[in-house]
């Protein structure tokens, strides 16, 4: 199996025989147009029962035989003279099931919701969990898209993906992403880069976008565009791009009408602006929301979002040489400060999770706590940028529910950040929801790694349900029994490896809230703590001969804890009340500074190297004990990459542990750093033909220390 199917492999079940009787033989569609995803929901019920009971199914489209599989909206139910007892009150995309032996009734509040109430039906049988009784599920939150860095074609048949790690661009491919973003819940794709350029929108690939639109319209999810904000001037004769230039809102009025006019359906635009080299309404002295609302008000008329991401920060300013207190994560909250209650409602500031950028470890953005008239999103990357990019296992929802059930105490009350997302907590007009950066490309296992697939689907339930998604083991669980089998050791073995998988990583690349340690200034992968300090980027550790951390205390340091609301803040400002795993991250401490946990920072960095590395080498020991009971194929994939993970965690380990004791001086208390006996150094080595010398950076990483 190449995984191309991922959890709607819909393999057939133990239980088969049992649920036949809840499985009535026809299926009862009450839509027949092809592009509703009603009609795509008979589709997938007629397939999915097939595949999983080897039963086969009729479809009609007319009637309403309660000794079948009704399938549509509660409507277009109440239309043929159905009525139920007792319907939970459902929302937009919300959805009923009622399952039992005289029929099953799948309705959905609109189309969307009838699409998601035959998913899960199908899961709830593919798991082999299927039993009679009726219940309701309404999402959580209204945004629930996925961003892809796709670029158009630069060359050859596909585009290549920003920070994708499973091929090239698949938008020029076939329909079968739509299908999988349907069955997790998801109603928005951004197709293209953050980093995006005029050329998405000119006239010809505007017709190229609107045939992408025409394949994702049939499961419920509309298209939206990242939008390079000088294009007036690229794309026209003005010679401007200012947000207020009424020539330029005219463009901007009329390319939106062009759109819609090509794809009615059209969700809305994506913007990054004044980051990272990408203009904005800055460079003409307007404001994010003057910028924000220029798109905003091009899209009302049509019922168009934009999301208007809040990573904007200057590079050109942060220079820590000439200024000790620049701090990026400060960034955000400076750029919006005194716009909350700026924007048009149809704006959702898209926010990254932590002030910094998609880091193994950062604090909830504060952002989110300066917008309470504001809709916002958080910005999750599914992508492992700076996760090992997976070609290791790491398993996000753990950190993910540590992010979202983070109690930010905003004026002292229960604060949960799925509250803010969901709008319940500032009574915000608008919900916002969730954004997850996905850069799936060609490869048949659509992420480059099997097992990273559970994060897209576990992203997916997330968003649904916000606060009260299933845990991260449950998701796991559910989505091992989808995607590879029911046999109580794959399911047991996929969930210890993937629980352990984040600690893990965490612990063997940057502890303490010292950020990830990757080389920063290109791939964001592997090794290269001497990368993060001195360059414009930003994400600084502040290590010298005795100490190591960012102060950002507003005592002493940049300020940026004060950036939380008081109960929060407070706890940050002090060492005594940061907790450990968040210590650098807010304090420049000692290598000898005393931890909660009593150990020295030092050694707890020594330390968590050698757990972490430890635990690595067990993983493809753990999954050999699934050989034969999951097909070959994947088997073979998946202990290649665990293997790889293995000996790359030890590079890892080896060269920030050398890193920090060359310049501290200060020995591992179980002398381990600096003693690789059992290691063959290159040195020793002979070269054969077709390998030649290459200089390891950073030199920590190379053999005999260089
Ligand atoms: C950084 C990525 C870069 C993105 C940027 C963003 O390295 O490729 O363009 O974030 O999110 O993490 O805009």
């Amino acid at each position: 199996e190449n995984g191309i199917d991922a959890w709607l492999r819909y393999a057939p079940i133990p239980e088969a025989n049992s649920f036949k009787d809840f499985v009535p033989s026809t299926i009862v569609v009450l839509n027949d147009s092809q592009i509703s995803p009603v009609y795509t929901a008979g589709q997938e019920l007629q397939q999915g029962i097939n595949s999983i009971l080897g039963q086969r199914c009729q479809v009609a489209y007319e009637g309403s035989d309660d000794s079948s599989i009704i399938v549509g909206t509660v409507e277009a139910y109440a239309s043929t003279g159905g009525s139920i007892d007792g319907l939970q009150e459902l929302i937009a995309d919300g959805y009923y099931i009622s399952t039992s032996a005289g029929g099953v009734l799948i309705l959905g509040e609109n189309e969307r919701g009838a699409l998601y109430g035959a998913f899960a039906f199908l899961e709830t049988l593919a798991t082999g969990n299927l039993s009679a009784g009726s219940y309701a599920s309404n999402p959580d939150a209204p945004v629930r898209w996925v961003n892809q860095w796709d670029n158009m074609r630069d060359g050859g048949t596909h585009g290549s993906v920003e920070r994708g790690y499973g091929g090239k661009s698949i938008f020029f491919w076939d329909g079968q992403y739509a299908r999988l973003l349907a069955s997790i819940g998801i109603n928005g794709i951004v197709i293209n880069n953050v980093n995006a350029n005029e050329t998405t929108i000119n006239d010809t690939n505007i017709e190229g976008v609107a045939r992408v639109a025409d394949a994702f319209r049939p499961y419920g999810i509309q298209i939206g565009l990242s939008l390079y904000f000088s294009s007036p001037a690229n794309l026209s004769h003005l010679d401007t791009f200012d947000p207020l230039n009424e020539e330029v809102i005219a463009w901007w009025n009329n390319k939106t009408t062009q759109i819609y006019s090509h794809i009615p359906d059209f969700a809305g635009y994506l913007v990054k602006a004044n980051s990272e080299g990408q203009p904005g309404p800055l460079t003409y002295n307007r404001t994010l929301a003057e910028g924000a609302n220029l798109f905003a008000r091009a899209l009302q008329p049509h019922g168009g979002t934009v999301m208007f991401r809040a990573f904007v920060y200057d590079s050109k300013t942060l220079n820590q040489t000439t200024n000790w207190k620049a701090d990026r994560a400060n960034a955000a909250v400076e750029f919006f400060d005194g716009l909350d209650g700026k924007f048009e409602d149809n704006v959702v500031i898209q926010i990254k999770y932590g002030p910094i950028d998609f880091q193994v470890r950062e604090p909830v953005s504060p952002l989110f706590t300066h917008l309470e008239n504001t809709a916002t999103s958080i910005e999750l990357q599914i992508t492992q940028e700076y996760l090992g990019q997976q070609a290791h296992l790491v398993y996000l929802p753990p950190m993910w529910r540590e992010l979202l059930d983070f109690d930010l105490r905003v004026d002292s009350q229960p604060t949960p950040l799925t509250s803010i997302l969901n709008g319940s907590r500032f009574g915000t007009k608008r919900a916002g929801g969730y954004a997850g950066v996905v850069n799936v490309g060609t490869n048949t296992t659509w992420l480059g790694s099997h097992l990273a697939m559970s994060n897209l689907y576990a992203f997916g339930k997330t968003a649904w349900y916000g606060a009260s998604a299933p845990s991260p083991s449950e998701i796991i669980d559910t989505w091992t029994r989808l995607t590879f089998s029911h046999d109580p050791t794959v399911i047991s073995t996929i969930n210890a490896l993937s629980l352990a998988s984040w600690p893990t990583y965490e612990n063997y690349t940057g502890n303490l809230g010292l950020q990830t340690l990757t080389d920063i200034l290109l791939g964001h992968y592997g090794p290269n703590p001497a990368s993060q300090d001195g360059n414009p980027w930003g994400q600084w550790t502040r290590a010298d001969g005795n100490s190591i951390g960012m102060d950002r205390t507003v005592s002493n340091g940049t300020g940026f804890a004060g950036q939380y609301p008081t109960e929060v803040a407070e706890m940050y400002e002090r060492i005594e009340t940061t907790p450990d795993e968040l210590m650098l991250w807010f304090h420049h401490v000692g290598y000898t500074q005393k931890l909660h946990s009593g150990k020295t920072v030092l050694q707890h960095i020594y330390d968590a190297h050698y757990e972490g590395a430890a635990m690595a080498q067990t993983f493809p020991v753990q999954w050999e004990g699934l050989k034969g009971l999951v097909d070959e194929e994947r088997y073979e994939h998946v202990l290649y990459r665990l293997r790889y993970q293995a000996g790359h965690s030890l590079v890892w380990r080896d060269s920030i542990c050398n890193f920090y004791f060359n310049k501290s001086g200060i020995a591992d208390e179980l002398g381990r750093v600096g003693n690789y006996r059992y290691r063959i150094e290159a040195e020793e080595m002979e070269l054969v033909e077709g390998y030649k010398v290459y200089q390891v950076k950073p030199f920590e990483a190379g053999s005999g220390g260089g």
